[in-house]
């Protein structure tokens, strides 16, 4: 590394390359000194390169030189110390790292427009699980109604936090701060849930743009199109992404599934095979479980659609 590299975080990737925060200050860069965009050198380009979409993430620590005036570098990454991964559009073997360096997913759905989707939050929670991080539930648009969706204190058993919100009145804005300070957050979710209006929401001066749920389709509008780094007040960050329809799972076994549902990991000992999948087996102790009402069948719905689409091995 070069004697004047500094250190940095990156903040938002795009075809130019990247935009890091610095540690300290230097004279002459934009947001009062932090701010620097900054290409990435020829030898971190190799690396890696046919199983990762970008050599650099979201959340990155990296060492910077400034090259010109308003311009610099990449020289180094620091080895990540977690990452929320899912397969790269159109290239299903190639791992987009959507954030780096992450204690939290925060995971947002809404409970109206668009509706609350079950099956997108058990997505999420399995890379949670595979991934070694912590999960925060949040339920936004609760001025649409008066109670939160029945599943809700199904996670909330399983050890995952639940919290209601409104962006729009400010309930629960208090505890969403208190949650996200002091941390690394990521934030996910399908689109139009809110993601972007509770970050504002959490901090006024994050200015960040938010959209219109489209009235015909009930559907986000993708108005958030990359990931975004904020740092905030009182200490911590969060990342903004953009809306998933779909969250893909990369890099997961299809025999470690079970495993990774905590609800079908506390029966699946009790089974007969070992490395029974819970489909088809005899004497499945996670079958007996759901015919008993012991687990809830559309957790059982959401590990069946996630076995089906992982390939055999991958
Ligand atoms: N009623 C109600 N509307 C809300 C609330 N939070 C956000 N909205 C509205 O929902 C729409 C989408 O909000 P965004 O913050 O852009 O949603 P997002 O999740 O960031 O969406 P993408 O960036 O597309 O992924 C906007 O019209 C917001 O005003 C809420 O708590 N209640
Ligand atoms: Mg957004
Ligand atoms: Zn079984």
């Amino acid at each position: 590394m070069s004697q004047d590299a500094v250190p940095a975080t990156v903040v938002r990737l795009d075809a130019k390359g990247c935009l890091v925060r610095l540690d300290e200050p230097q004279e002459g860069l934009p947001a009062d000194g932090f701010e620097l965009w900054c290409g990435v050198r020829g030898r971190i380009h190799l690396r890696d390169r046919r199983h990762q979409k970008s050599p650099v993430a979201v959340g990155d620590r990296v060492h910077v030189i400034r090259t010109q005036e308003d311009r610099g570098a990449v020289e180094s990454i620091e080895p990540r110390r977690s990452t929320l991964s899912r397969p790269a559009a159109r290239r299903g073997h190639v791992e987009h790292v959507m954030a780096a360096n992450v204690d939290r997913v925060v995971i947002v759905s809404a409970l109206l427009d668009p509706p609350f989707n079950p099956a997108l939050v058990d997505r999420v929670l399995a890379v949670v699980e595979f991934s070694h991080l912590e999960a925060l539930l949040v339920v936004n648009k609760m001025d649409l109604g008066d109670e939160p969706p029945p599943e809700t204190a199904l996670y909330e058993a399983l050890g995952y936090p639940v919290l209601c919100t409104s962006a729009l009145t400010g309930h629960g804005i208090e505890e969403l701060r208190a949650e996200l300070v002091g941390r690394t957050s990521v934030v996910t979710g399908h689109s139009g849930v809110g993601k972007s209006s509770l970050l504002n929401a959490v901090q006024s001066d994050l200015g960040i743009a938010v959209g219109e749920v489209n009235p015909v389709t009930g559907r986000g509008t993708h108005t958030t199109t990359a990931a975004l780094w904020h740092r905030l007040e009182g200490g911590g960050a969060v990342i903004d992404t953009a809306g998933v329809r779909e969250f893909g799972l990369f890099g997961i076994p299809k025999r470690d599934l079970p495993w990774l549902f905590k609800d079908i990991a506390l029966f699946a000992p009790d089974c007969r095979y070992p490395d029974c999948s819970h489909t088809h087996e005899p004497h499945c102790a996670v079958q007996e479980a759901l015919v008993e009402g012991e687990l809830p069948p559309f957790r059982f719905d959401s590990y069946l659609k996630i076995l089906e689409s992982l390939e055999e091995g991958a």
